[in-house]
């Protein structure tokens, strides 16, 4: 790894004292993605579904790009004018720095150090009087501020860094951004309809502290509140619903039901003003049974994350002791929330002889979506800390390939030469093909969820209201069925789309519009497989520019 000389640290740049308000540019990396170049690999796409959760399942895998929200977060919070430039190219962050900002920030994860090292050099080169700060889970890169020329490097939460560092008050209170969880958003070419979720940030980092994983250990352990109450939840939703017109949210935040009290609270909010918000959420084994399948129903909980990680009793993490995985799954599933079950590849206990038992468990799951990541210790995290002291980091894997999708950045004497990738592969594949492709199984937990919701006696009205939504999903999405039913991977998913497709009849006859939508589906969808048989699947994020002025 090479050194970079720099100069000395800007420490009284011009606007510092000068009552003028500081001009700062907020950048993520630059594309494109996921392809092999000089800076990056094309393992490591710019996307969730399609890189490490439904990534081999063609044209029915989920497409969607988002944003890189901190930088929109800490805009949205400081007293200054900023420039945010998503994605843009190599030639537009050049002219970008044109226009000689006085700060310069890159927020950037360790797989896109090389990205983050050139716009460094660019920034240097075209604008030299800018601050360079360094931001993101990137920062971590032990020793980061000697190989990439910079002149500070933010670690941790970034708008009280910033405020700080601008001489504004840290303690503030929050001002939460709105913003489109998601962008571009297609299924077999489909675009999805309607307005995207919303994301929601109601604070980083999480308490538990696996030792593989980068927020817990980025925020120290500790969770950085940004929404402390279910009432601070609630208005922010109220203010977001009403300008965006959805009331759906994703929220972002690593374990969200690990603050039950906030949870019931925003709960019982939601159901004294009757708003039934909808989320998307990420949270631990644990905290999901100790709030309970029932209240997530009743929250309106569509979607939740859950980290399984391995079956091996001798290396369960805690928030995995005691559970019931496969019932806690069917539970979910039945009350119509789909579930992401994460898994861990080539933990030091696995070998080519027991790694397929750990597959087959987390197959036998029937998550709606299986994410495989190898185990891949990054900076800061007590994995990364743990094989750098027993000296097994593998100084000949580039930062570019730490994204765990292809090789491991440690010496696993069980999967030496790239077998790691192997076994990534066969799981994702054996998933696909026992439990069908994701977006059917999404369409079956929404079916599954209104036939148990439709089997109660009695609704109050806040189940009534979960019974509609659950109605109208399954509707919206049964559209994809044919679809689903000619793309199919295997004979067992066509017989499984054909079976669903019947049970459609339940919810009303299929009108005009319906038809139309069906025919428009297979329309973009006999688009879309041309455009991948001559271009390939490989879709770029557009360059996105916001200026927040003072
Ligand atoms: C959204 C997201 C994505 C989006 C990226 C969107 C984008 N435009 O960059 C998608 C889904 C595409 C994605 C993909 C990947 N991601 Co990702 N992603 C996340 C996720 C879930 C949320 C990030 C977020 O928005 N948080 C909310 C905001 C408010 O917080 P924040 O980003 O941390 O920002 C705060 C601070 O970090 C800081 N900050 C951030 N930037 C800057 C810049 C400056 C100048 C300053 C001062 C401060 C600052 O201030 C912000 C406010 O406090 C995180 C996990 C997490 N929960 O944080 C992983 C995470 C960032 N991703 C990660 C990784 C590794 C990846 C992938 C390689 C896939 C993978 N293996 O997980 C790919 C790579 C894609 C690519 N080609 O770059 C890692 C990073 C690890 C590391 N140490 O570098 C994380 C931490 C998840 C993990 N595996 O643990 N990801
Ligand atoms: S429970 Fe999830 S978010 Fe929390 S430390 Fe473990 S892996 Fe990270």
């Amino acid at each position: 790894m090479e050194q970079i000389l720099h100069g000395a640290a800007r420490e009284h740049p011009q606007w510092k004292n000068t009552g003028k308000t500081p001009r700062i540019l907020l950048c993520g990396v630059f594309g494109p993605y996921g392809v092999d170049d000089e800076y990056g690999r094309k393992e490591n796409l710019m996307e969730l579904y399609h890189n490490q959760v439904t990534r081999i399942q063609g044209p029915a895998s989920l497409r969607f790009h988002h944003r890189s929200f901190g930088l929109y977060f800490i805009a949205a919070n400081i007293n200054a004018d900023t420039t945010i430039l998503d994605f843009p190219s190599h030639a537009r962050f050049v002219r970008e720095l044109k226009n000689h900002y006085d700060i310069i920030g890159i927020s950037f994860i360790t797989p896109n150090y090389l990205k983050a090292r050139e716009m460094a050099r660019l920034i240097r080169l075209h604008s030299p009087d800018s601050v360079i700060v360094l931001g993101g889970h990137g920062a971590a890169i032990e020793g980061v501020e000697k190989l990439i020329v910079c002149d500070h490097v933010a670690r941790g939460e970034g708008i009280r860094w910033m405020r700080r560092f601008l001489g504004q008050d840290p303690d503030a209170p929050i001002h939460h951004p709105i913003l489109p969880s998601a962008e571009y958003g297609r299924i077999f070419g489909v675009p999805i309809p309607g307005v995207p979720p919303s994301v929601l940030v109601p604070g980083l980092g999480c308490v538990n502290g696996c030792n593989f994983c980068c927020t817990t250990h980025f925020f120290e352990k500790a969770y950085v509140s940004f929404l402390r109450t279910g009432k601070d939840i609630f208005e922010q939703c109220c203010r977001i619903a009403d300008a965006t017109g959805t009331p759906e949210f994703y929220i972002m935040d690593e374990n969200f039901l690990k603050d039950r009290a906030r949870a019931m609270e925003l709960l019982a909010l939601m159901e004294k003003n009757q708003r039934w918000f909808r989320f998307y959420i990420s949270s631990s084994a644990e905290a999901v049974t100790a709030f309970g399948v029932e209240n997530m129903t009743r929250l309106g909980v569509v979607f939740v994350w859950i980290g399984f990680e391995s079956t091996n009793t001798t290396h369960v993490y805690a928030k995995n002791t005691g559970i019931d995985a496969a019932r806690l799954v069917r539970e979910l599933r039945d009350h119509g929330i789909s579930v992401l079950g994460s898994a861990i590849m080539c933990l030091e206990h696995h070998t080519p002889d027991n790694i397929a038992n750990d597959i087959e468990y987390v197959v036998g799951l029937q998550t709606d979506f299986c994410q495989f990541m190898l185990y891949t210790g990054m900076p800061v995290t007590a994995l990364y800390e743990d094989h750098k002291a027993r000296g097994l980091l593998n100084p000949e894997i580039p930062f570019e390939e730490w994204h765990g999708q292809n090789l491991m950045n440690w010496n696993h004497p069980a999967f030496p030469d790239g077998e790691a990738k192997v076994w990534l592969d066969f799981a994702f594949q054996h998933d696909y093909e026992v439990n069908s492709s994701s977006i059917y199984r999404m369409i079956e937990t929404s079916f599954r969820g209104h036939r148990t919701l439709a089997a109660m006696k009695t609704r109050d009205a806040c189940l009534e209201a979960r019974f509609q939504q659950l109605r109208e999903r399954a509707r919206l999405y049964s559209q994809l069925l044919p679809v689903i039913a000619k793309h199919a991977v295997n004979e067992k998913e066509r017989q499984r789309a054909l079976a669903l497709e019947k049970e459609r009849q339940a919810l009303g006859p299929v009108g005009i519009q319906e038809r139309l939508i069906r025919l428009g589906a297979r329309a973009f969808s006999a688009a879309w497989d041309c455009r991948v048989r001559w271009f390939g699947d490989r879709v770029q994020p557009r360059t996105i520019v916001t200026r927040y002025r003072q």
